[in-house]
C-alpha cells in the first residue's frame, strides 16, 4: 500500500535547505537524549566544576584529593608487587542476630567486589551474644577470618543514674511527641553513643590500625581493584567517605553549641582547628568592617549592599539636614523610617558568628584510622558530649559527631572522597561513571567516560546520585578542594569575608547620587 505523505513531510523531502535544518534539529534531539541517558559523547576531561553547568557526576574534578585509581587496576599484579603489604585492618559491623539476612547481603557484595582478592578480616559486634546460627552463616560467607564480640554494659548502656531518671524517660517520650526520627528508640540512642565514642575502644577493634565500617543492607556497585587501606596510608589520608549529606536539624539542635563550649574550654584548640572545620560550618562574620553594629546586621552576602546603602543614605541625610531638596530629603527619611522599623536579625544558632551547616560524612561507610578517634582531643570531646547528656536529651547521631570531631583535628587534605566506590544504603546512593577501559566496552558493565573513575560499575538505572543532590555539602566540599578558600582573617570559618569598602565603592559606581 502506498504511504500517503503529509504535505509537510513531502516538502521536507524536496527542500534541501529545509532538510538540513531538520537534520540539525534531529541531531540536537539525539544529543539531548544521549546526555540525559548519561552517554554524552563529547564529555571531556577536566571540565571545570560548575554546578550551573553539568551535574557533578558528569564532571571530573582535580584538586587536593583525587581517586587513587581511575578505573580498574590489575589486582593480581597489584597484589604481587613486592611493595604490596597487607594492612593491619578489618571490617567492623555492629549488628543484631535478627539482621542476618541483610548482613549476608552486604557481605556478598563486598566479597564479590573486593574482599575475595584481599581477604581482610571481619569484626562483628553486638550488645548481646551472637547465636551459633549467625556465626556459622557469617563464617560460611567468607574465607577471611571473622571475630565476634559482645559489647560490655558500660560501653552500651547509659549510666545507671541516667537510665533510672524520670528525665531520661520523659526526654525520649518528648522526642517521640515531636516526631524526631528514632527519637524514642532507646536502642538507637545507645547505638549512636557507642559509635560516637566507644567502638574504637573495643579490644577487637583497637588492635587494628585501620577499620572499614559496614552495615547490613548495603550494595556496592563497582569493583574495588586496589587496597584502599594501603592507598590511604601511601597518600597520607586518614578518613575516607562515600556520601556527604545534611543532618536533620531537630536531631542535633544543641550539638554545635556544646561543641563550641568544648572548644572554648580546651586550651589551644580554637587556634589550631583543622581546615576540615570549614566543611562543617557557616560563618556569619562575613563583613570586614570596623562598624560592629553593621557587622551584626550583615550575616549573608546579600545583606551587605542594602544595609550599607541604608547606612550611607541615613548618614548623608543627618549630615546635610536642611540643605537638601525635597526629593532627597524624602528618600533619606524613608531609609531612616525603615531602619527604625526593622529588627536586628536574630541568628539563633550562631555562636561567635559561626553555625553548624548540618553537613556530615555518612558514617555507615567509613574507612579510617582507629587512632583518629582514640586520641586525647577526640576522647575528651566525646566525654564532654556525654556529660552534656545530648545523647539522650537529643538524638545526636554518630555521623555529625564524627564529622565535627574530626573537623577540629583534621585538615581537608587528610580526608579522601572514595568517589570510585559505588555505594547504596537505605535510600541514598552514589555510583560513579566508569573510566574508559576494556571492561567497560564488554557490555557487561556501564559505559566508560573519559572523566570517569569507576571500575566495572553497574549502576542502578534512573536513580539520582547523591553527589548531585547533596546541597550545600558537596558544593562546599568541591569548592574547598579547588582552593576557593575562606579568608585567613577568619580562622575556622568557611564563607569569605566581604570588605565594606568594596561594597561602598560598588554603591558609588552605581551612580548613587547622594554619596558622590
Ligand atoms: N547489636 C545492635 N546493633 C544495632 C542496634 N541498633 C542498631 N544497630 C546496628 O547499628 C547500625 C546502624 O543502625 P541502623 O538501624 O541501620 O541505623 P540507620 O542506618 O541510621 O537507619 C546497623 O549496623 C545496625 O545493625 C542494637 O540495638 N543492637
Ligand atoms: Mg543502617
Amino acid at each position: 500500500m502506498a504511504i500517503n505523505l503529509k504535505p509537510k513531510v513531502r516538502r521536507l523531502l524536496l527542500d534541501k535547505r529545509q532538510q538540513k535544518r531538520y537534520v540539525f534539529l534531529l541531531m540536537a534531539f539525539v544529543f539531548t537524549i544521549l546526555y540525559r541517558m548519561g552517554k554524552w559523547p563529547f564529555a571531556s576531561k577536566n571540565i571545570a566544576l560548575d554546578p550551573h553547568n553539568l551535574p557533578y557526576s558528569f564532571q571530573d574534578y582535580s584538586g587536593k584529593d583525587e581517586p587513587f585509581f581511575r578505573g580498574c587496576t590489575d589486582t593480581n599484579l597489584y597484589l604481587q608487587d613486592p611493595d604490596y603489604a597487607k594492612m593491619n585492618a578489618s571490617f567492623v559491623m555492629l549488628t543484631r542476630n535478627e539482621e542476618l539476612g541483610d548482613v549476608l547481603k552486604t557481605m556478598r557484595s563486598i566479597e564479590g567486589h573486593f574482599n575475595q582478592w584481599f581477604g581482610y578480616p571481619y569484626v562483628f559486634l553486638n550488645d548481646r551474644p551472637f547465636t551459633d546460627h549467625f556465626k556459622g552463616q557469617i563464617q560460611a560467607a567468607t574465607n577471611a577470618t571473622v571475630e565476634f564480640g559482645t559489647i560490655n554494659e558500660t560501653a552500651w548502656e547509659f549510666p545507671a543514674e541516667v537510665r533510672d531518671s524520670l528525665l531520661f524517660k520523659t526526654a525520649l517520650e518528648d522526642q517521640n511527641d515531636r516526631g524526631i526520627m528514632y527519637g524514642n528508640m532507646e536502642s538507637y540512642h545507645k547505638m549512636c553513643r557507642f559509635y560516637s565514642g566507644l567502638f574504637y575502644k573495643h579490644p577487637l577493634v583497637s588492635k587494628y590500625e585501620w577499620y572499614w565500617r559496614i552495615e547490613p543492607d548495603v550494595d556496592f556497585f563497582c569493583d574495588i581493584s586496589y587496597d584502599p587501606f594501603l592507598e590511604m596510608a601511601k597518600n597520607n589520608k586518614k578518613y575516607g567517605f562515600t556520601v556527604l549529606i545534611t543532618e536533620l536539624y531537630w536531631t542535633v539542635p544543641n550539638l554545635f553549641r556544646t561543641t563550641k563550649s568544648f572548644i572554648r574550654k580546651t586550651a589551644g584548640l580554637k587556634e589550631n582547628l583543622g581546615t576540615l572545620w570549614k566543611l562543617f560550618t557557616f560563618n556569619y562574620n562575613i563583613l570586614d568592617t570596623e562598624d560592629e553594629e553593621i557587622s551584626r546586621w550583615v550575616n549573608y552576602p546579600s545583606d551587605a549592599k542594602p544595609k550599607l546603602t541604608e547606612k550611607l543614605m541615613v548618614d548623608f541625610l543627618l549630615e546635610n539636614r536642611g540643605q537638601l531638596d525635597n526629593e532627597e530629603d524624602l528618600e533619606g527619611i524613608q531609609y531612616l523610617v525603615e531602619r527604625a522599623r526593622s529588627k536586628m536579625p536574630l541568628m539563633e544558632d550562631s555562636i561567635e558568628g559561626e553555625d553548624y551547616n548540618l553537613c556530615h560524612f555518612w558514617s555507615n561507610f567509613e574507612i579510617a584510622r582507629v587512632d583518629l578517634f582514640d586520641n586525647e582531643v577526640y576522647n575528651a570531646y566525646f566525654k564532654y558530649l556525654e556529660e552534656s547528656n545530648g545523647f539522650w536529651t537529643e538524638r545526636w547521631g554518630d555521623a555529625p559527631i564524627h564529622s565535627i570531631g574530626l573537623g577540629m583535628i583534621l585538615d581537608l587534605e587528610d580526608v579522601h572522597y572514595f568517589r570510585d566506590i559505588g555505594y547504596r544504603h537505605s535510600s541514598l546512593e552514589h555510583c560513579p561513571k566508569n573510566a574508559i577501559q576494556g571492561e567497560s566496552n564488554s557490555g557487561e558493565f556501564d559505559d566508560g567516560f573519559d572523566f570517569g573513575c569507576g571500575c566495572r560499575c553497574v549502576c542502578p538505572k534512573n536513580e539520582e546520585d547523591i553527589e548531585d543532590n547533596s546541597t550545600p555539602c558537596m558544593d562546599i566540599f568541591f569548592e574547598l578542594l579547588q582552593g576557593k578558600e575562606y579568608e585567613k582573617d577568619f580562622p575556622g570559618c568557611y564563607k569569605p569575608s566581604i570588605k565594606d569598602k568594596d561594597v561602598i565603592e560598588e554603591i558609588r559606581r552605581d551612580n548613587f547620587r547622594v554619596i558622590e
